[in-house]
């Protein structure tokens, strides 16, 4: 019997040929060893393919380089027209890249069509930017002289990927890298090849019509560590954007920063909300219920922490824990279900073996068992967890990637803030108050350390407007919107003497 996802590929175009290198529409199969895609659901195999290895890279990205060389020459506003169409084609086919994201990832069918929703919103975004790659005027210190500044495209950029937003991080990468003039060589997660073989389809439709879209403006290749290590190596992938654990950016930023290319970091964190004496009790429940659980926990920006003032501790409690109880997990295709599978095995040891520890760490866990009722046979299935802490301990600083929230009790705001800060990760943050100075106090230098911090909204589910990143061990990198599309870009400055005299630059006489 063919599986349901057979039907959904074809329709976007994938028909006898996901294979793991795609250099524009042309298809191979990797020189590695086979990979056998299941679905988190259910456990059916979806795909086989023979994997890339760090040898199918030179020649992928020697393709990326010479498209470079036409790509970077085509008018931005075309660029950003070719963006647009792509756009368009994620429209049409919204529901069933969902599909697909539903059947790799886990996610509920609502996630995943906001995933999607992500991916058209950044290509309106970076159609938008075509036209506005602007540099400056400058004020020349020098009579008859003028300085400015361009933006130019910059090369083939590297884009490595995780399982968890499987197509929305690439686009946000790949719309940007396009209108700003630059090809793409894109590692997805080898746990998500078929969400990589789809987008890399629909870009291929389009550029299939798209005079200057020149072969090999997107390339694929789904492999393991090794060949996005190849990718970090390579001296003509000036800039590699990397999602993922710290471990694998840590080795990632080492390997680019050895060649001296640009790498772009999107790591872990290990998000909290604080949630003062003052806050509306009702929206913290609810956007403390979707940061944690949504997407079973496996957002880089799930919540994590709840930061509790004492006094309202108790009842914000048993109001999350009523939350908790009825929360429908289950098949994530099934209308209604909130939470989907953990994506493998590994995850869910993983969140048992935190669990386990938070406990030898003086913590009290709610919930938080493998379900095996009720739910598809073959998938990874957990009742997410609310573990109290008597303070915040070894595991609480680190990040598990599973639904785990732990929560640890304030009294003092600062003191909240200390312990909202002292942990390695920072990506994203809240607090939930209705005292202005309680939110502005967060939003100082001295309040939240994160790249994202919010008031009275959750620290999940970012739009795309805003750049999107965090720093320490996050990394540092921005990602989406806002200016975020100077990664991409070099810039040039330029100084312009339109005079018959030759005035140096600080006064300096040099005449003979
Ligand atoms: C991620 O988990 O890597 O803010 C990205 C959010 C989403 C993106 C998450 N817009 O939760």
């Amino acid at each position: 019997m063919t599986h349901p996802i057979q039907e959904v590929l074809q329709r976007i175009g994938v028909n006898d040929h996901p294979v793991a290198v795609a250099v524009g529409n042309t298809w191979q199969a990797g020189a590695g060893e086979a990979l056998t895609g299941k679905s988190p659901i259910d456990g059916s195999t979806l795909v086989t393919l023979t994997q890339a290895t760090p040898s199918d890279v030179d020649t992928v990205v020697a393709t990326a380089r010479s498209a470079f060389q036409t790509w970077r020459n085509v008018p931005a506003p075309r660029r950003g027209e070719f963006v647009r169409l792509i756009g368009n084609a994620l429209r049409e086919h919204k529901a069933d890249l969902a599909a697909i994201v539903s059947w790799e990832a886990g996610k509920i069918t609502q996630e995943a069509l906001g995933e999607v929703q992500e991916m058209i919103d950044i290509c309106d975004f970076a159609v938008g930017q075509s036209r506005q790659l602007y540099g400056k005027t400058i004020a020349s210190e020098r009579p008859g002289h003028r300085l400015m500044e361009q933006w130019h495209p910059l090369g083939p950029v590297g884009v490595i990927s995780a399982f968890n937003f499987p197509v929305a991080v690439w686009s946000w990468n790949a719309m940007l890298a396009f209108v700003c003039g630059d090809p793409v060589v894109w590692k997805p997660s080898e746990k998500t090849p078929l969400c990589a073989i789809a987008c890399q389809q629909i870009v291929n439709n389009v550029a299939r019509d798209f005079p200057e879209a020149p072969d090999g403006i997107s390339s694929l290749l789904i492999g393991g560590a090794d060949v996005g290590q190849a990718l970090a190596a390579h001296p003509d992938l000036p800039l590699i954007s990397a999602t993922g654990s710290v471990p694998m950016g840590r080795a990632v930023a080492s390997t680019v920063a050895g060649r001296l290319g640009l790498s772009l970091l999107e790591l872990g964190g290990n998000n909290a909300m604080i949630v003062t004496e003052s806050a509306d009790l009702e929206m913290t429940v609810r956007s403390a219920l979707f940061s944690a659980v949504g997407t079973c926990g496996q957002r880089c920006t799930s919540l994590r922490r709840l930061i509790v003032h004492d006094s309202i501790a108790d009842k914000l409690l048993t109001s999350l824990k009523k939350a908790y109880e009825k929360l429908p997990i289950g098949n994530p295709l099934d209308e209604g279900t909130l939470v989907g599978p953990l994506i493998d095995q590994r995850s869910l040891d993983a969140m048992q073996t935190a669990l386990r520890t938070a406990e030898e760490q003086g913590g009290t866990v709610h919930f938080g068992n493998p379900i095996m009722q009720d739910v598809p046979a073959g998938g990874c299935y957990v009742h997410p967890a609310i573990v109290e802490m008597p303070g915040q301990t070894e595991i609480v600083q680190q990040e598990t990637f599973a639904p785990i929230l732990y929560v640890i009790r304030y009294t003092e705001l600062d003191e909240a803030i200390a312990l909202h800060n002292g942990v390695p990760q920072g990506l994203s943050s809240s607090i939930m108050t209705n005292d202005i100075r309680q939110a502005e106090q967060f939003l100082t230098p001295a309040g939240s350390d994160c790249g994202i911090a919010n008031v009275n909204v959750g620290p999940s589910g970012a739009e795309i407007g805003g750049a999107f990143g965090g720093e320490k061990e996050t990394g540092g990198g921005r990602e989406s919107g806002s200016d975020a599309w100077k990664a991409y870009m070099r810039r040039a400055t330029n100084t312009i003497n339109y005079s018959t005299e030759l005035p140096l630059a600080q006064g300096i006489k040099f005449d003979l």
